[in-house]
């Protein structure tokens, strides 16, 4: 009785490396889906905006420098701290696109190739966080981002961190992840979205399980 269980939200996840359109692709999806009438927000990790995300602003502009092990933490504490209002609105029958989550979270610590910190050690603080439905990875060479009108100023936003972001994006596809062609234009990259994101709300809405990383 879809009248008494309306169903949940889906939880659909934008990842790829700097400059692949994750941000003009997430907030033109939330748009579409509320055009639908499907209840659709934006969310991004990290969020800057608590206790913790402004340690993070801090060390990700240069203001502060932190240890890797110990960011790394605070990323996924930040993941953490939302982790009730997530379920909350999900369970309520929100749909959240969210704009990065748990794997930029491994794929940058584990970029920088230090020795102890590697994929599975990155993996381990976001075990048992909600697993999004689908991840749409928007894939582009580092290169191709970078001619997108170069990078900004902030710690990771170079070339050579970027290709290796992206070697190790691919060692975390798994059966959510869904690559899309992001070198292509705005529009046929978002047909390709819409689709993916449309198949995610109907399962979800059909009452698919909501799952926790990294199962
Ligand atoms: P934005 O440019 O999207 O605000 O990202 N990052 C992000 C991590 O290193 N770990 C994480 O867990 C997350 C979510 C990616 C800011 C930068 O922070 C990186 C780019």
């Amino acid at each position: 009785n879809t009248a008494k269980h309306p169903g949940r939200g889906a939880f659909v996840l934008f990842e790829g490396v700097d400059r692949c359109g994750k941000t003009t692709q997430s907030q033109r999806l939330v748009q579409h889906l509320k055009g639908k009438g499907v209840d659709a927000e934006l969310w991004r990790f990290p969020d800057r905006f608590t206790a913790i995300g402004r340690m993070i602003d801090s060390y990700l502009t240069g203001e502060t420098d932190t240890d890797d092990a110990a960011v790394h933490l605070l990323f996924s504490a930040n993941r953490w701290e939302k982790r009730e209002a997530m379920l909350a609105a999900l369970r309520a029958g929100r749909t959240l696109i969210v704009d990065r989550y748990a794997y930029s979270g491994a794929a940058f610590t584990a970029a920088k190739n230090l020795p102890g910190l590697d994929l599975e050690w990155c993996k381990a603080p976001d075990k048992g966080l909600p697993a999004p439905d689908a991840v749409i990875f928007l894939a582009m060479t580092p290169e191709a981002a970078a001619l997108r009108g170069g990078y900004g100023n902030e710690r990771y936003e170079k070339e050579e961190m970027q290709r290796e972001v992206a070697r190790q994006f691919h060692l975390l596809a798994d059966d959510r992840w869904q690559t899309v062609d992001a070198a292509r234009s705005v529009e046929d990259v978002e047909a390709e979205v819409r689709r993916i994101a449309e198949d995610a709300v109907a399962c979800c809405l059909e009452g698919a399980p909501l799952r926790v990383l990294w199962a």
